[in-house]
């Protein structure tokens, strides 16, 4: 008996060594690196969707602040703007306006019989941050459509929906004032609000200003900005942003490039210079931009925040439907090069660069690719002549830069040879994980793929595109992470033809959304970093040089990696997305001379379905902690995770 129980118990742990040997995964890296990896790698897509620019990123906190693109005497037209004390409100058409860009004004009537502050108050982008460490710089346009003998203070203010003041200026106005006269003050709160439930007001004294008509136009409110930019972008924003160490940003769109009509396109020339100069458009997203973060100032931000531009020049195709037939594209390309010269040109040479200069910056911009139109895979017929012509046009006048096709890789075959083609998927979170091998069977012809738009927005296959209720997910999950993790395993994997990605959408205002999961989520006052976010963080900031060729993951597996090689620090860097809810045991064997003993492991980790939301900012984050490492490292990768290793090695 006591044979036959050893017999067993040997037996049994020989089982339990080769069920073990058979679960951990030994994988090889290869010392000698299979190509470089593009520092473009990693980067954002940026269209204003969401309130992603106005009410995001742009920093200005007046909502309809120019009454750019309504209706005059209409309720909509006052969007975001009341009557303080029995004011009466309208935006009017005005005679002779504050611009020919801005061709309405708000015009208040103070009625008779009033005491104490009369006038409008506006309720900024669902709330408005007061903080008392903040200087804001307030300003305004104002006349008296006809001359009176008023002569009176008018008080900006900030203050809670329940009346009180925390800051306010004043300043002396006359009724003789019928031209417009801007006035600009500096508010500093008397201390910090408690929450966001706060308004701007506009104000006189109700006695004094009794039967008194006077007309505003483009008022606005900023609170200091990312590196001191005057009309510059929301710290917190684009801190958030910057700190995810993209290497370039996708802009301006995105569907929102194309305007529905061709009329309502986003143009470049419309969006620099004077604020007064700027009309501002009726956007793709169902509310109006006003072009205040404009070309540029997203210059600016790129190159502030570390990143390189991707840019895109509308090319004929109006989102509504319309093509532009090929005998009607000349000047619209001609508006595309004038585009690329406002940002790259000579200002000897180009009026659009001299245009750029007389703004105050001589010196180009660094751009190198040029996207041509968006997902024009929804007017593939006509792309292949506006494809052609405008690549022919723009590749003469600029032989430089890369320009991006967008209509589906092959499909219609594009004429001249496509550089580069911008790739989109929305999908399941699984989906991403069994398409870590997609790029692996392109062809290496020279064309090269930018995932310009990718996430995982829905766990049900059947209705990727469905609400919430249908598995659309508010917010990106550990789950999502992970699986975005493993295909951009793929991505690096494939990084000699795969020379950019990017999640999509970027920017999301919790109070106003058209689209979700995005990766990063605010609301008036705060900034949600989600689970993708970190999962891009993890990737970007350690993309390395090169690529090191390692045993593959199997393709209908559920744990990913990918390994490079950082020369600036001598490092080996190995990332792993575990896909599933069971642990997975992995054994890399890494052959070089030394291998440090120990090394550093960043974790995002978490339950399947957990996400950061706006009452749950910080739930899930990534971990440092020390690993044990050498030229064989043992790795226990949790379920649903995503692992960055680093070892220093030589
Ligand atoms: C904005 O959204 C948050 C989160 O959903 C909600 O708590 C808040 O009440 C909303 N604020 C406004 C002004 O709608
Ligand atoms: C606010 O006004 C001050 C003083 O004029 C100026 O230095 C600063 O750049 C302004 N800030 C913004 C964001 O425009
Ligand atoms: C921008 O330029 C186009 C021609 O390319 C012109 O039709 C349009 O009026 C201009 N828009 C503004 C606001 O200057
Ligand atoms: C430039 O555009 C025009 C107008 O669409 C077109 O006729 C011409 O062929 C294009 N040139 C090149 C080199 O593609
Ligand atoms: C679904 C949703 O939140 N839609 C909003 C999008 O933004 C517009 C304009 O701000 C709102 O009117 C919609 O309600």
């Amino acid at each position: 008996m006591a044979f036959v129980r050893s017999l067993v118990s040997t037996l049994g742990v020989l089982a339990l060594y080769v069920l073990q040997a058979r679960a951990a995964t030994t994988i090889s890296v290869s010392s000698t690196a299979s190509h470089s990896v593009p520092t473009t790698l990693f980067g954002q897509m940026y269209e204003d969707i969401n309130h992603s620019g106005d009410g995001g990123l742009y920093a200005e906190l007046l909502q309809n602040r120019a009454f750019q693109q309504v209706t005059p005497n209409t309720a909509a037209a006052l969007n975001a703007w009341s009557a303080v004390n029995g004011a009466q409100l309208a935006v009017i058409s005005d005679a002779r306006p504050v611009s020919s860009a801005l061709p309405n004004s708000l015009q208040v009537n103070f009625p008779t019989g009033k005491s104490g502050a009369v006038g409008f108050s506006n309720s900024g982008f669902w709330g408005i941050k007061v903080d008392s460490s903040w200087t804001y710089n307030a300003s305004l346009f104002f006349k008296f459509p006809t001359a009176t003998s008023f002569s009176g203070s008018l008080t900006l203010a900030l203050k809670t929906v329940s009346g009180e003041t925390l800051a306010q200026a004043s300043t002396t106005i006359k009724g003789s004032q019928t031209t417009w006269k801007q006035i600009a003050l500096a508010l500093k709160p008397t201390k910090t609000a408690s929450d966001t439930d706060n308004v701007f007001t506009v104000t006189l004294d109700g006695a004094a200003a009794s039967a008194q008509t006077v007309n505003f136009a483009m008022l606005s409110l900023f609170p200091p900005t990312f590196k001191n930019r005057p009309n510059g972008m929301r710290i917190d924003i684009a801190e958030a942003l910057a700190d995810m160490g993209p290497s370039f940003f996708r802009f301006p769109g995105g569907n929102n490039l194309e305007g529905q009509t061709v009329a309502t396109r986003w143009q470049w020339n419309a969006t620099v210079g004077s604020l007064l100069s700027r009309p501002g458009r009726v956007g793709d997203w169902g509310y109006a931009n006003t072009d205040g973060l404009g070309l540029l100032e997203y210059l600016q931000f790129i190159e502030d925040a570390g990143m390189e531009p991707i840019m895109a020049v509308w090319a004929g195709y109006a989102l509504g439907g319309t093509s532009v037939a090929e005998t009607g594209l000349k000047p619209y390309i001609q508006q595309a090069i004038d585009q690329i010269n406002f940002v790259i040109g000579d200002p000897a040479k180009s009026a659009p660069a001299a245009l750029r200069a007389s703004l105050g910056r001589t010196q180009p911009f660094p751009l190198k690719f040029v996207e041509i139109g968006n997902e024009d895979f929804f007017a593939a017929n006509s792309y292949t002549y506006r494809y052609r012509d405008f690549f022919g046009n723009l590749s003469a006048a600029f032989p430089s830069l890369t320009f991006i096709a967008t209509s589906d890789v092959g499909s219609p075959v594009l004429t001249p040879k496509v550089e580069a083609y911008d790739v989109h998927v929305y999908q399941t979170p699984s989906w991403f994980a069994q398409n870590s091998f997609y790029y692996d069977s392109f062809a290496r012809d020279g064309t090269k793929y930018f995932e310009g738009e990718y996430a995982a927005i829905s766990t049900n296959p059947n209705d990727i595109f469905g609400s919430v209720s249908d598995g659309r997910l508010p917010f990106p999950t550990v789950e999502s992470a992970a699986n975005e993790a493993a295909f951009m395993t793929g991505l690096e994997r494939n990084s000699d033809i795969v020379f950019a990605a990017s999640y999509a959408p970027l920017l999301q205002h919790v109070n106003s959304t058209q689209w979700t999961p995005d990766l990063v989520s605010f609301d008036a006052g705060k900034v949600i970093k989600s689970t993708s976010f970190h999962a891009q963080k993890l990737f970007s900031l350690n993309k390395g040089d090169e690529y090191l060729p390692s045993t593959l993951p199997s393709q209908t597996g559920t744990v990913f990696w990918s390994v490079v090689r950082s020369n600036a620090d001598k490092s080996v860097i190995i990332k792993v997305a575990n896909t599933v809810g069971t642990a997975a045991q992995l054994v890399f064997q890494l052959p070089f001379n030394n291998v440090a003993s120990s090394g550093t492991l960043q974790q995002l980790t978490g339950s399947q379905t957990a996400s950061n939301t706006p009452e749950q900012p910080n739930l899930i984050s990534p971990i440092t902690s020390t690993i044990s490492t050498g030229k064989t490292i043992n790795f226990n990768a949790p379920g649903f995770s995503v692992s960055v290793i680093k070892v220093q090695v030589s």
